[in-house]
This record gives structure tokens, C-alpha cells and sequence, in this order.
């Protein structure tokens, strides 16, 4: 007999409101969105490479950039990590290690990286030639590498192990040859010192 229920309906106030919410909702996402593209934009969109005059491992890098064409003038010209007088892995003064890679020639150096586990490593990486990409397997390091620009990247290394460095980013005919070794070390070892 009976006529199956209509479904409940919202009456108008309520769906006015929820209306209003998401509304709302959509305005704060636009304003994120607009102060992050303009941050990036600012600040060169890739992340810059702090520089002062009187530190010798950033000379030839402003603001983020290099010339490709002079890297003899800057730390790339000594790819792998920065170590001190005693071949010591060296704090900058940010408090984490830098290390520096070069992609070209369908290689990256240095061939091997290694770096400790437990100590946040400052990654700066360019290329000579061509765009190509950087992506460490198995994490979330992943970065475009444009020749004249030096994406650089934070990460603590939290387990010791061995992954490749890959280039994700078509290149050309020796694409596929561009994977190196990239070493996690346990904390114990190269940090080992004798006093
Ligand atoms: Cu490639």
C-alpha cells in the first residue's frame, strides 16, 4: 500500500551551510596554493644553496645556479662528500654534510656515494649537458637536474643499506646506463675517530 519513503532531504539552511564550508574550504586551498607558487618562484624555484663570500665549498654557486661550463671553480669539481683535513665527513654550518654529484655523460659522480646513516646529508646535484633526473630507489629523493641550477636536498638516512641512484628522465641514447651505487653505512663506521 504504502509508498516507499522519498529519501531525507537537507533542508535549505543546512545545505546553505555546508555550501558556505566548502566554500570556505576552497578559498583557503587557493591562498595555499597562490603562497606556494609565489615561494617558489621567489626563491628560484629550486631550493638555493645558502651562500656566504667566505665559505670556500660554495664558491662559483649564487643563489642556486653554476655554470656548467666552469664547474673546475666550484666543490663539483671534487664530486662525492665533503670531508675535512683529516678525511673526516665535515659539518657545515647549517649542521648537516654536504655532498656533491654531477650528472652528464650518462654517468653520475661520484660512481659511488657513500654516506653515513643517522646524519642529515645536504644533496647538491647539477648536471653538464642536459636535463636529466635524480632519484634515489627506494626513497622520496627525486629531483629535476637542469645544467646551470643546483637542486639541493636534506635527507637523514635512517637505515644503513645499499640503494641506486637513477636518472628518471629521458636523456638520450645512453639513458638507461645512468645508475650508480649509493651506500648507506652503519652509524659506527665513518664516524669512527681516534683521540
Ligand atoms: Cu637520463
Amino acid at each position: 500500500m504504502g509508498v516507499p519513503d522519498a529519501p531525507a532531504r537537507l533542508d535549505h539552511h543546512t545545505l546553505e551551510r555546508y555550501e558556505t564550508a566548502w566554500l570556505g574550504i576552497a578559498v583557503v586551498m587557493t591562498a595555499l596554493l597562490f603562497v606556494g607558487v609565489l615561494a617558489s618562484l621567489i626563491s628560484g624555484t629550486y631550493p638555493a644553496l645558502k651562500t656566504d663570500a667566505g665559505h670556500a665549498h660554495t664558491g662559483g654557486i649564487v643563489r642556486g645556479r653554476v655554470d656548467p661550463k666552469n664547474l673546475a671553480a666550484t666543490p663539483f669539481a671534487k664530486p662525492g662528500l665533503v670531508v675535512d683535513d683529516r678525511g673526516q665527513p665535515a659539518l657545515n654550518e647549517q649542521g648537516t654534510l654536504d655532498a656533491y654529484l654531477v650528472a652528464g655523460n650518462f654517468t653520475f659522480q661520484p660512481a659511488v656515494l657513500r654516506v653515513p646513516a643517522g646524519v642529515p646529508v645536504t644533496l647538491h646535484v647539477t648536471a653538464t649537458d642536459v636535463a636529466h633526473g635524480f632519484q634515489v630507489t627506494g626513497t622520496n629523493i627525486n629531483a629535476e637536474i637542469l645544467p646551470g641550477h643546483v637542486a639541493s636536498l636534506t635527507v637523514t638516512f635512517r637505515h644503513p643499506g645499499e640503494q641506486h641512484a637513477i636518472c628518471n628522465e629521458y636523456c638520450g641514447v645512453g639513458h638507461h646506463n645512468m645508475i650508480t651505487r649509493f651506500v648507506v653505512d652503519p652509524p659506527a663506521t665513518g664516524a669512527k675517530e681516534t683521540q
